[in-house]
């Protein structure tokens, strides 16, 4: 059930109580908007959902937690800004958080990571544990737990076979700094726009491709407009999901602990879902009509060796430590 229709649900319940002997539901003593980028079928919603739901239950209806899919109450960026002004109170995100804690972009740069185990041994890391804290700290933006993702792989309207086929490439990246950083070490021309707004300039041309995991590229329906998966997997990374920390320490104590509860138990969820769906995406996309590339990747490597020794000096120190995870 999305928050729509749990709004329409506490609706059509309150009226049923007022005209019967039903007991009537708590009335929410909070109310917390949960704002992402994606669509209802994507397994953060389902988890966003169930997470709503758990709060919900270990509150007994006092606290409640609304969620709004389809970047409909604002773009990641409008979201994270926003989360100060009470436009929402949590999202989805990591990177894109980079302009309050630079070092979150350990998490960004192409070939870190070499599998999902290397992205957990990360997660569970004292660098991922001083990110968090100076997330909460500087950003004022808590991470209450973390959702998996697949790798990122690029679409294109073409066979992207060696790094030669994207020089000059326009592409959209998202608003982050070593994503533009290293595509552009690459060779192709990376143009940073928000998640919201790829369909459309992807149909319309204004950039030639996009790179996301399958979960994205499936449930914002890219195979429409692009017909190439290449296998690049370039980025491997897990994302939090965070909630305002002026909010969360303006709650109660009781619901905090509720919060933080259905966050560890929606990270579970989501994990299975997660898992389930990633083994289904390739032939569902493969379905839809997409090409899949075996793009040798050999070159992508090469040219970004040197964006964090040119670019992120002060990064450099950790990413040894993350190799050697
Ligand atoms: C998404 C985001 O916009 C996108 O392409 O994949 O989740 C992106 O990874 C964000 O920048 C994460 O903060």
């Amino acid at each position: 059930m999305n928050q729509l229709t749990r709004r329409q649900f506490g609706a059509t319940a309150g009226a049923i109580a007022a005209a019967s002997i039903i007991p009537v539901r708590a009335r929410a003593a909070e109310v917390l908007k949960f704002g992402h980028i994606t669509d209802e079928t994507n397994t953060w919603h389902l988890a966003a959902a169930e997470f709503a739901r758990l709060v919900e239950e270990k509150t007994a209806g006092e606290v409640v937690v609304e969620v709004y899919p389809n970047s409909s109450i604002g773009t990641e960026r409008e979201l994270l800004e926003g989360i100060p002004l009470g436009v929402a109170d949590l999202t989805i995100s990591s990177d894109s958080m980079a302009q309050w804690v630079p070092s979150i972009l350990l998490m960004s740069h192409l070939f870190t990571f070499r599998d999902a185990d290397h992205v957990l041994a990360f997660m569970e890391s004292p660098i991922a544990e001083r990110i968090e804290a100076e997330l909460t700290e500087t950003a004022r933006l808590r991470p209450i737990t973390y959702f998996l993702r697949g790798p990122r792989y690029l679409t294109s309207s073409k066979p992207i076979e060696t790094v030669d086929d994207v020089q000059g490439f326009k592409l959209r990246v998202p608003d982050v700094r070593m994503f533009i950083a290293d595509w552009s070490a690459i060779g192709a021309n990376p143009t940073p726009m928000a998640f919201a707004e790829v369909f459309g300039a992807l149909q319309q041309g204004v950039v030639d491709g996009q790179e996301n995991p399958y979960a994205l590229i499936s449930s914002a329906k890219f195979f429409e407009v692009q017909s190439h998966l290449n296998q690049t997997a370039h980025v491997r990374q897990a994302i939090y999901v965070v909630i305002g920390e002026d909010r969360f320490q303006s709650l109660e104590p009781a619901y905090q602990q509720a919060i933080l509860e259905a966050a560890t138990e929606a990270q579970a969820f989501e994990r299975e879902q997660f898992l389930a769906a990633e083994a289904a995406l390739e032939q569902q996309l493969k379905d839809a009509g997409m090409t899949f590339v075996e793009t040798d990747v050999s070159g992508f490597k090469e040219r970004v060796k040197e964006t964090i020794p040119n670019e992120f000096p002060e990064l450099q120190e950790d990413m040894a430590a993350i190799e050697a995870l």
